[in-house]
């Protein structure tokens, strides 16, 4: 190994005088962070060149392209010099230069360029496709600022500018040669050429797209190296020219430079309610037509025909975002390869697949025809096309259900139903958990199901157990490994190799020591930050993830003045010391979301300064989740709070990242939960509250009366009248909570739940004083948590949907050549 640290040392430090022109010594950190990334960044040009070289055969392999507007990848220097097998080697060396490696992560931004499980699905994602060896390339936006940065100030939420490239993003590549131009808003000039109905799109605004692409390298596969291409949007170069010439007007070249810098501006920060906005339709046309672009030139290098494309390329749409896809696909082949509407149409259909991934009404999109028809009116013909001959195919097979067509067509009130439009333009569609996925087929897309009963099917969510568990836990993996050996690394089912360990006290032992070490890890960092102490040694019990209404934080926290007002009426009472943390962001138009950071700010402020308590409780809000704060929150946790109002959380994934490290669930029969309980069976989870059919009974129904549950119950009775008694303060701050749970009969069902879940929360108060008992629930999560890898679940995607080989074996030491190459690479 000598060997391999004395190159790598020397390979940097020539790299650091490259760039900077001096010794590493006299550098930043900045610097020294970026030569590192320079340097690891050009060894895995070297050995995608040689694989490009290998690519030489005609028949090119199918492709899979993923169509995001949320990419939210966090760190990547840390997590790839793991998946390199060279972490340890680059430490030792950096060590000897008087560099510590974790000065240098530190130096990196996460990149943020998504608001929350969606975005960091496509993050795993990609990082499962590579792994498997998938020729899988990532589509989205470069967003100049991703999701804002978070502050808590006087217990508000202030948001803050995520201005991640200010200092460059090293690992990112532009790409110029592959600029192309999307054209916006303008004409559509019909004319009959040699009997041929042709489209030209004139007086358009034209819109550079420049690609940057970033590489994705997955554990031990250095042979695939695949892409996350991001566009950027640009004023075409002589921007004043053009305008000037086309409409002759300074002030107009203006205009189009902020216009077109807009596109790429920001990531829209709401992830559960559309607003309808013209930027954001930009925003999704851009990186489709871009993407696409990219697609088309791609094939056409390496084939001379389009009736080939549907075994060649799948394109994945990441919730309808991307869904014009389907127009714009229809249009390339139409008007610029010049396709018939049939033949077009099939393949569009058979390249194209979709993902939904929300029931909630209000997030789905819909775009008003006349903002489609003014900023894409060529796509916009080819959406009304789509949406005529759907009618009227339709209206051919059930002339009798004129009420499934009005419910299903694309273009219905003057409004363009994405979903519809997705469903109606693709192969596949899925579902993200077995429960989001019966919803979609008996309710909310119920009339597609009896259409096309064959594009249904469900793919239930996966994370990535390398950067969730190998990364964010080294402790607990060293001991997973040292027991059960590395497999699980690769084959995550093999961590139930764990299982026969539930009855060893001696490891059980071991697991608690791990646990308690992660908690003391987060301890600390709580104490820096907020400069207050929590208990190592109480339960940590965790909410963290964007704060929603029908998440329920509110529950939580009313449990928690529950428990508060209890334990000062008996000081007695015989409750296990317990560290409440709650984090996530509230997209900043949320108000109601917003006061419940402040309530749960106001109770920590009260609670942690009682000196009554004796430290019995602490409650924590911590500022600003993200990738990075996760990667420390979960291996820390006891409980794991998913306590949506069931029905209404598609999956969760949060909920299987908690699992992984050992946490117990704490939670509702919803999303992914159902399929964690079954895993793990009903004695290692802590399940409450209405099921997912008697909420949406009450929803179709009627029936459920809040002010009953509130009358009925004393405690839960305290509470709510708690928020605007006086008790918190003399500011009206917490009247909209309180209307919403009386007035407005409590629409996520949080006072209904109110007694199973305190009920539920006191046994597993109880349970986690029998340490044993509870480590080895703890370990049994863990060992059944394997299935809930994002590998797993991109397996199903290459099986059933894509259509695409991926490796599946274990390669011997001897043949993990990605790691064996870049040891070559370093001599
Ligand atoms: C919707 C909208 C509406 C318009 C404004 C911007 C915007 C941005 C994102 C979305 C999509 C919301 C859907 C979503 O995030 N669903 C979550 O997907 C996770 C991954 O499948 C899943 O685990 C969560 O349960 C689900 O809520």
């Amino acid at each position: 190994m000598i060997w391999l640290k004395d190159s790598f040392k020397k390979a940097y430090v020539e790299k650091f005088i490259e760039i900077q022109g001096s010794m590493p010594n006299t550098g930043t950190s900045w610097e020294k962070y970026r030569a590192l990334v320079v340097l690891i960044k050009e060894k895995m040009k070297i050995s995608q060149a040689a694989e490009s070289m290998n690519d030489s055969s005609p028949d090119q392999e199918k492709q899979v392209y993923y169509f995001s507007l949320e990419f939210l990848i966090g760190k990547l220097l840390s997590y790839y010099l793991i998946n390199l097998g060279i972490k340890d080697v680059v430490q030792e060396g950096l060590e000897e230069l008087g560099i510590d490696l974790e000065d240098l992560i530190a130096e990196e931004n996460d990149a943020a360029l998504g608001n929350g499980g969606l975005g960091r699905l496509s993050a795993c994602y990609l990082d499962s496709m590579a792994f498997l060896g998938i020729p899988g390339q990532g589509n989205g936006i470069r967003y100049k600022y991703g999701l804002f940065q978070q502050k808590i100030v006087n217990g508000f939420q202030v948001e803050l500018p995520d201005n991640w490239l200010k200092n460059e993003y090293p690992w990112e590549m532009r790409k110029s040669d592959n600029t192309v131009v999307v054209k916006f808003k303008g004409h559509v000039r019909t004319e009959s050429i040699k009997g041929k109905l042709t489209f030209f799109h004139e007086d358009y605004e034209p819109v550079l797209a420049v690609p940057y692409d970033i590489p994705m390298l997955g554990y031990g596969n250095l042979n695939r190296i695949n892409n996350l291409r991001l566009w950027s949007a640009e004023p075409i170069k002589d921007d004043l020219d053009w305008v000037s010439f086309n409409q002759g007007d300074y002030s107009k070249a203006v205009a189009y430079r902020s216009e077109v810098e807009a596109i790429s501006y920001i990531l829209y920060p709401e992830d559960s309610s559309h607003a309808g906005r013209e930027l954001r339709l930009r925003q999704e046309y851009f990186f489709t037509a871009a993407g696409l672009s990219t697609i088309i030139r791609y094939f056409k290098k390496k084939n001379n025909s389009f009736s080939g494309f549907a075994r060649k390329v799948a394109i994945h749409i990441n919730d309808t975002h991307p869904a014009l896809c389907v127009p714009e696909l229809m249009r390339i082949f139409m008007d610029e390869e010049d396709l018939g509407w049939d033949e077009a149409w099939n393949i569009t259909v058979n390249t194209i697949s979709f993902t939904n991934h929300t029931i909630l009404p209000e997030a789905l999109e819909k775009w008003p025809v006349e903002i489609m028809k003014s900023q894409c009116p060529r796509i916009y013909m080819i959406i009304e096309e789509i949406d005529r001959r759907y009618r009227e195919e339709m209206h051919h097979m059930h002339p009798e259900k004129r009420d499934l067509i009005e419910h299903t067509a694309i273009i219905r009130d003057g409004q363009i139903h994405m979903a519809h439009l997705a469903v109606i333009g693709s192969n596949s569609v899925n579902g993200v958990a077995e429960l989001h996925t019966k919803i979609l087929k008996t309710q909310v897309l119920k009339d597609f199901y009896t259409i096309y009963p064959y594009k249904f099917n469900n793919k239930t969510n996966g994370v990535s157990h390398r950067r969730f568990l190998l990364e964010a836990n080294p402790d607990l993996s060293r001991l997973i490994s040292e027991s059960i050996g590395e497999d699980w690394i690769r084959q995550s089912e093999s961590l139930e190799k764990l299982l026969p360990y539930t009855s060893d006290t001696a490891f059980l032992e071991k697991l608690a020591d791990v646990k308690y070490h992660n908690k003391c890890r987060l301890a600390n960092y709580i104490n820096d930050k907020m400069n207050i102490q929590v208990d190592p040694s109480s339960i940590f019990d965790i909410q963290v993830k964007r704060i929603h209404a029908y998440k329920r934080q509110l529950l939580n926290i009313l449990k928690i003045m529950d428990l508060y007002n209890r334990w000062r009426e008996d000081p007695s009472m015989d409750i296990y010391p317990t560290t409440f943390i709650f984090g996530g962001k509230v997209a900043p138009g949320y108000q109601y979301a917003k006061s419940i950071i402040k309530l749960i700010t106001t109770m920590a402020q009260r609670i942690n300064t009682d000196p009554a308590l004796g430290g019995k409780m602490k409650v924590i809000f911590l500022e600003n989740f993200n990738v990075s704060l996760a990667e420390m929150i979960y291996p820390a946790a006891d409980i794991s709070e998913q306590i949506s109002t069931a029905s209404q959380e598609a999956s969760g994934t949060g909920n299987m990242k908690f699992m992984l490290n050992g946490a117990i669930t704490l939670g509702t029969l919803d999303g992914a939960n159902v399929e964690i309980r079954r895993a793990v069976g009903d004695e290692n989870i802590a399940i409450f509250g209405l099921k997912a059919n008697e909420v949406m009974n009450y929803y179709q129904w009627g029936g459920y009366k809040s002010w009953e549950e509130y009358q009925n119950f004393p405690r839960l009775k305290r509470v709510v009248d708690q928020l605007v008694d006086g008790s918190l303060g003399s500011s009206n701050e917490f009247a909209g909570i309180y209307e919403s749970l009386l007035r407005d009969n409590d629409q996520y069902f949080v006072l209904k739940d109110f007694r199973s879940y305190t009920d539920t929360w006191q046994k597993v108060n109880l349970w986690y004083q029998h340490k044993l008992s509870w480590a080895s629930s703890c370990l049994v999560n863990i060992g059944k948590g394997g299935v809930f890898s994002s590998d797993r679940a991109i397996k199903e995607y290459a099986d059933d949907i894509w259509h695409v080989p991926y490796q599946n074996e274990i390669p011997g030491p001897q043949e993990q050549s990605g790691i064996n190459q870049i040891k070559h690479a370093y001599k």
